[in-house]
């Protein structure tokens, strides 16, 4: 990418896409194009073929998906399914006619096998059934990865596919039922404290194992493989060091300062037991993430703060 060529950030407003518009804009990209939901509906075919003819950007991150954690994906099955197929199938077959020069689709560790041996190897795709709880956005972005090589194979379009695992930071979405387990831990220790209440509620066992990696680094991560990657076939992207929710839990509790105990409540999913990413193939092209879990719960925490101040 050259400093003025025309890049389309799809989903800049979620955390990802916002982390990775910050991360060209710091590295001096000038030309950046941007649309807020309201402004291009990517679920509809013929909004994002204008959109597509009328801007041709030379390069496409595609951050904008419907996401969220275990409840979400496992009450709003056909949403997660349904949109997330409609946004990433107009967003790749518009930058294929319209000649995009490489495109970034970006999935999740939730793609891999529920029992798949640990750590997880990108060769390990589509080797035994999906975790039941997020099995729509799983099928979604699979079809996304696959789309992505089957335009390279019949196009030569120059569309990678990046899977992150967890993620959290600056942007977060903080909603009590929807959100991803560490923001939400990061929200319930916080109004605990601030309520004097005596415990809070960990969902599930406590005992299934995740994997976090900072936003930030994220971008970073993503930046580094645009410039370097031009292969088909998924790549990692983690830390590649995991810890049980509990131990989270307890990580969360102390940085807020919360003095009361938690109670797990076993009415809720555990869902994987596991799922920790083998990013030795991310490594190996030389990059490495930057922030440890506790500096980053540390940093998305007073960005927490900083957004609910009235
Ligand atoms: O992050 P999370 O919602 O999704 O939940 P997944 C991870 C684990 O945290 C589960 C436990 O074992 C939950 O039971 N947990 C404990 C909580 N307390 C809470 C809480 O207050 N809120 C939430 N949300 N969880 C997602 C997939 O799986 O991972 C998505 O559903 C996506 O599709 C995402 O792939 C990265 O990590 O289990």
């Amino acid at each position: 990418m050259e400093r003025h060529s025309k890049i389309y950030v799809a989903g800049h407003r979620g955390m990802v896409g916002s982390a990775i518009y910050r991360k060209l804009q710091q590295e001096g990209y000038t030309n950046l194009v941007t649309r807020t939901s309201s402004e291009l509906d990517l679920k509809d075919q013929l909004a994002v073929t204008a959109f597509f003819t009328a801007e041709k950007p030379e390069y496409v991150f595609l951050a904008a998906a419907k996401v969220g954690g275990i409840i979400a994906n496992n009450t709003y099955r056909a949403d997660f399914l349904y949109e997330n197929l409609c946004i990433q199938n107009n967003v790749i077959h518009q930058s294929y006619l319209n000649g995009v020069k490489k495109l970034m689709f970006l999935g999740s560790s939730c793609i891999y096998p529920k029992l798949a041996p640990q750590p997880l190897k990108e060769e390990y795709l589509l080797t035994g059934l999906l975790e039941e709880t997020n099995e729509p956005y799983a099928i979604a972005k699979i079809a996304g990865i696959k789309l992505c090589d089957a335009y390279r194979a019949q196009y030569n379009c120059n569309f990678i596919s990046v899977m992150p695992t967890n993620l959290y930071g600056y942007n977060d979405n903080y909603h009590p039922q929807n959100a991803h387990v560490l923001p939400a831990l990061i929200r319930k220790f916080h109004e605990a404290k601030l309520n004097g209440s005596a415990a809070v509620i960990v969902w599930g066992s406590g005992s299934p194992m995740r994997e976090f990696l900072f936003a930030d680094d994220l971008a970073d991560a993503c930046y580094f493989l645009m410039e370097n990657y031009n292969e088909n076939n998924l790549i990692n992207i983690g830390t590649g060091e995991d810890l049980t929710i509990k131990d989270l839990a307890l990580m969360i509790k102390k940085i807020i300062g919360f003095k009361g105990e938690l109670t797990f409540d076993s009415s809720k999913p555990d869902g994987t037991p596991r799922k920790l990413m083998d990013v030795s193939k991310l490594h190996n092209l030389g990059w490495k993430h930057k922030v440890e879990l506790e500096e980053g719960i540390s940093l998305a925490y007073q960005d927490f703060l900083n957004k609910i101040k009235p």
